[in-house]
């Protein structure tokens, strides 16, 4: 294989867009004959992370675990697209300094709290408030947009709920919820 791998590394809020990018990357990438392989937070979780919870601890080694598997598979020659919540900075930088530099692409979904609460694709955060699911990102449990990323993607345009978010209207909107 002469295609040399790396990692684009998707965050943001639950329902920011973050699994139909990853789908929508991988598949212009294998149009294009480069072989990419996408770790969904909400996949893993049920495989290879099944024993972590959300409480903080839990959520680190997640992330932790997916910085590992990502990189061996750029190692390996593939692309790698990793579209997980990922909500604190630090461990999204311990995942960034696990390759050379300029392997590690973040990627910030950048779409404010009310969009992803209007869109609720599977009912959370209306079970979130109610509390039923108790800290979950964005209610009552933190999520550190990225400072100082590669790629911000405002992903906002859909179901008329972009004309209350003065960033919302940005030209490079690229996947839909
Ligand atoms: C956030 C939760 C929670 C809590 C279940 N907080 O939108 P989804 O449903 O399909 O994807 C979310 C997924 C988040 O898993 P991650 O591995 O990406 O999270 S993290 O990086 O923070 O470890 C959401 C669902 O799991 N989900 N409970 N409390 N999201």
């Amino acid at each position: 294989i002469k295609q040399k791998g790396c990692v684009i590394w998707i965050t943001g809020l639950s329902g920011s867009g973050k699994s139909s990018l990853a789908c929508a990357l991988s598949r212009a990438l294998h149009n294009r004959g480069k072989l990419s392989y996408i770790l969904d937070g909400d996949n893993v979780r049920h495989g290879l992370n099944s024993d972590l919870s959300f409480e903080a601890d839990d959520r680190a080694e997640n992330i932790r675990r997916v910085g590992e598997v990502a990189k061996l598979f750029a190692d390996s020659g593939i692309i790698c697209i990793a579209s997980l919540i990922s909500p604190y900075r630090i461990e999204r930088a311990a995942c960034r300094a696990l390759l050379p530099q300029g392997d590690f692409i973040e990627v910030f979904m950048d779409v404010p709290l009310h969009v992803c609460e209007a869109r609720d694709p599977k009912g959370l955060y209306k079970r979130a408030r109610a509390g039923k699911i108790k800290g979950f990102t964005g209610v009552d449990d933190p999520y550190e947009a990225p400072l100082d990323c590669e790629i911000v993607i405002q992903n906002s345009r859909d179901k008329g709920l972009s004309s209350s978010s003065s960033s919302s209207s940005s030209p490079s909107s690229s996947s839909s919820s």
